[in-house]
């Protein structure tokens, strides 16, 4: 099957969630933001050595900590103990374009997303995945400017990752907490995954600070295909992969740091 992926519009046929009022991504009014002055300070400790898949699902491009133990607390996950599943990037078909999240109306180059579950109330990704307290995702905004040293190391692979269902394995050390910005300031709220099911699961943790990568790492993102390799020039070309933002409605968004 050479068909592509589908677009947003059609999501909410097959996946009622899609329609619900605690979606994502949204547009981050940093007028609207409530203060959390005093909140526990998020925490998290990553493991760097350790072999790691990285994989073309057909939509983006991703890897897989292949249940390695880096763990994030603290901040607006009361006590709970998430775990890092996976981390995979959105991007745009030009710079300037491709993050989920917008801020003030503005859309950035690409957003990187570090998926965690809840380790202290579930016994797996799977199960945590439908629950509303059972993922928290780390959101870093990304904008054109000098090449990014960590991400290169997967960048450098997607050549190898060209088609849908291809996957390589990265034995090299990366740190993780390498992919986030130096200050720890960050927007949060209820919402969800941003691609089918959406279930409305998640915690969004988004970064204000944005982080740099080259305009050469996105375009050879943009040179990942949707489809299968026995596709040929059938498999397109993944040029872009974020859904558009949805109305924040009722929930609320919280401002943690300056
Ligand atoms: C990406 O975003 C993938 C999905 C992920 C989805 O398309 O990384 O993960 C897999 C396993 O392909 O879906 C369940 C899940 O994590 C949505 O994640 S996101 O909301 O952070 N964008
Ligand atoms: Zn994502």
């Amino acid at each position: 099957m050479c068909s592509v992926i589908d677009w947003p519009e059609t999501w909410t046929e097959k996946f009622p969630e899609a329609r619900g009022a605690r979606q994502s991504p949204v547009d981050i009014d940093t007028t609207a933001a409530s203060s959390s002055g005093s909140a526990p300070p998020l925490e998290w400790r990553y493991s760097v050595n350790h072999t790691r898949s990285v994989v073309n699902p057909g939509y983006c491009w991703r890897v897989d900590e292949n249940g390695y133990d880096s763990e994030l607390r603290g901040g607006p996950l009361g006590t709970d103990v998430y775990k890092l599943q996976q981390w995979h990037c959105h991007w745009g078909a030009v710079d300037g374009q491709g993050s989920e999240h917008t801020v003030d109306g503005r859309s950035f180059s690409g957003e990187l997303h570090l998926v965690h579950w809840n380790t202290s109330k579930y016994n797996s990704f799977t199960e945590a995945a439908g629950q509303y307290d059972g993922l928290a995702v780390l959101g870093v905004l990304l904008m054109v400017g000098k090449k990014h040293t960590e991400l290169e190391k997967v960048v450098r692979l997607l050549p190898f990752i060209r088609h849908k269902g291809d996957k390589v394995t990265m034995s090299d050390p990366l740190d993780p907490a390498r992919l986030l910005p130096a200050r720890a300031a960050y927007w949060t709220y209820p919402g969800s995954l941003t691609t089918p099911p959406c279930t409305e699961s998640v915690t969004w943790i988004l970064f204000k600070e944005p982080v740099e990568v080259s305009a050469e790492q996105l375009a050879l993102m943009r040179k990942l295909r949707c489809g299968e390799a026995s596709c040929g020039e059938e498999a397109m070309e993944l040029l872009h992969n974020s859904r558009p933002t949805l109305p924040l409605g009722n929930r609320e968004l919280r401002d943690y740091g300056g």
